[in-house]
């Protein structure tokens, strides 16, 4: 492209809720025309406020999102920072506002690329507009966000980049189970049997929907001494610019736990010298269903996590156990990984508790055709919803499967009664959003029968439209 990198940014707008309803209220261009500052301050405004969503209580310092949404009638796609102001005379004692950054449609990846410092920036904007009320000095502050915008923008070597890529790298010692654990998220049983320790780095590519942004690939990276101390004396080339890790841990292994603690802060050393912190999903792995009730091993578990923990310090770190004989085990843990790659996935969260306020569910997993989670939200203990999901999921897909091969199932959906409690119901439900199939498992007050979510889904599905073209 010859473009120029001057004119990288299209517009940027701080939109705020008033009395007039969603209003541009500082934007540049000053030429920019009155339909399309409208249009962006209409949109990213309603799709990020719901009903009501600061009103509960919740205090407004929780209450931000990042989200890349497309605005296709003025071809250009923004990066948008939703937030509060306080302000005691509001409706809620806030008004929401957003900041939105605009470039052309077709170069996307320049916010997938450079998410990290442009979400710096917004925060940054975000706080100085929040610490007043007087309109007045936002000028100056949206200013400065368009002179750093520049700044940055013109030292970049390249910022039309085609595609954005992502690295995920697994890691662990030798037999800890890498390799089973990708082919066990894919079904692959009759691979598993037959892997062999990996040599070196094995790299797949993983897609989640037929189109994406983004191109992901694995480096399943081999656990043996030799390819070990490889990738670490080569981390320039192994663990840069890397956008997420699974740590894999054998916890059956027990005399090799510490050894594999060691390595974990020999990785994380490493990262931190290339100024690199990804996040960081940990997997106690050969957790399996006949010994996950051991005192001994859930001890083994907790006293690792504890050490872990404190190696990461300024690293996000989740931890899962996980077993090849309990394929959900694998798919959350992954799933939460890869939606952690999403820019997207605090707009998604906040459309599933849209959706869950409305319908009265307690927890809601979206999940993709591949079974992969794409998002979840619960209002009760994780614990709880956790377990449902842990109990109901797969059975769903298979029975949705199943039922409808043999042209069973009329409507799009399965509702489970008597599987928890009196008081709750499992509906798993289809649903179409543009040309993906996606499903809802939604844990439901028993009162709020299915009429009631068919009458939500509509708006619910037209908002996920957008967020799932640039969900990666
Ligand atoms: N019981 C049990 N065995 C597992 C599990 N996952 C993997 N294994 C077994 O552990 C052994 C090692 O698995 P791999 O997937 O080759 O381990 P790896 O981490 O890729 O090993 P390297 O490639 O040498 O680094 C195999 O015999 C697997 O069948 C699990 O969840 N439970
Ligand atoms: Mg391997």
């Amino acid at each position: 492209m010859t473009e120029n990198k001057k004119d990288l940014i299209k517009s940027i707008v701080l939109s705020i809720f008033d009395e007039e309803g969603p209003t541009p209220l500082i934007y540049w261009p000053s030429d920019i025309d009155e339909a399309s500052r409208h249009l962006i301050a209409m949109k990213t405004i309603s799709l990020l406020m719901g009903d009501a969503i600061y009103q509960d209580g919740e205090t407004i310092d929780g209450i931000n999102y990042f989200g890349i949404l497309p605005f296709p009638d003025i071809g250009l796609n923004g990066l948008t920072y939703f937030f509060l102001i306080s302000d005691e005379n509001s409706r809620g004692q806030a008004k929401a506002a957003t900041i939105t950054i605009l470039i052309d449609e077709r170069n996307n990846s320049f916010f997938y690329s450079n998410m990290k410092y442009l979400r710096i920036l917004l925060d940054k904007t975000a706080s100085n507009v929040q610490s007043t009320l007087e309109y007045e000095k936002y000028f100056k502050f949206m200013e400065d966000l368009r002179e750093e915008l520049n700044q940055f923008t013109s030292e970049l070597k390249d910022p039309f980049f085609s595609n954005r890529k992502l690295k995920i790298i697994m890691a662990g010692l030798d037999k800890a189970g890498k390799s089973s654990f990708l082919k066990g998220v894919k079904k692959k049983y009759s691979e598993i049997i037959k892997i062999l320790p990996t040599k070196g780095v094995e790299r797949s590519d993983e897609r989640i929907f037929e189109e994406q942004n983004s191109q992901i690939s694995i480096w399943d990276l081999g656990g043996q001494k030799q390819y070990r101390e490889k990738y670490l004396t080569n981390s320039k080339i192994y663990l840069y610019n890397v956008d997420l890790i699974f740590y894999v841990i054998d916890i059956q292994d027990t005399k090799r736990i510490e050894v594999s603690i060691q390595l974990f802060k020999d990785i994380i050393n490493s990262l931190r010298q290339l100024d690199e912190f990804p996040p960081v999903v940990i997997c106690f792995n050969k957790y399996d269903p006949d010994i996950k009730d051991s005192k001994q091993l859930n001890t083994i578990i907790k006293e690792a996590t504890y050490n872990i923990k404190k190696q990461s310090e300024n690293f996000f770190i989740k931890v899962f156990n996980t077993s090849i004989f309990d394929h959900y085990s694998l798919i959350t843990a992954y799933s939460f990984g890869l939606s952690q790659l999403s820019p997207n996935r605090e707009l998604f969260e906040n459309q599933l508790k849209n959706l869950a306020s409305k319908i009265n569910a307690r927890a809601i997993l979206l999940i993709n055709d591949n079974g992969i989670i794409l998002s979840s939200f619960s209002n009760i203990s994780e614990k709880v919803s956790d377990k449902v999901f842990e109990i109901s999921a797969p059975h769903f897909q298979t029975l949705y499967k199943t039922f409808k091969e043999f042209k069973l199932l009329k409507q799009d959906f399965i509702i489970s009664t008597g599987m928890t409690d009196d008081s709750h119901n499992i509906v798993f439900k289809k649903i179409h959003v543009g040309k993906y199939n996606l499903y809802l498992l939604l844990f439901i007050e028993k009162d709020s029968g299915i009429e009631r979510i068919e009458t939500f889904l509509p708006d619910f599905s037209s908002n996920l439209i957008e967020l799932m073209n640039t969900y990666l």
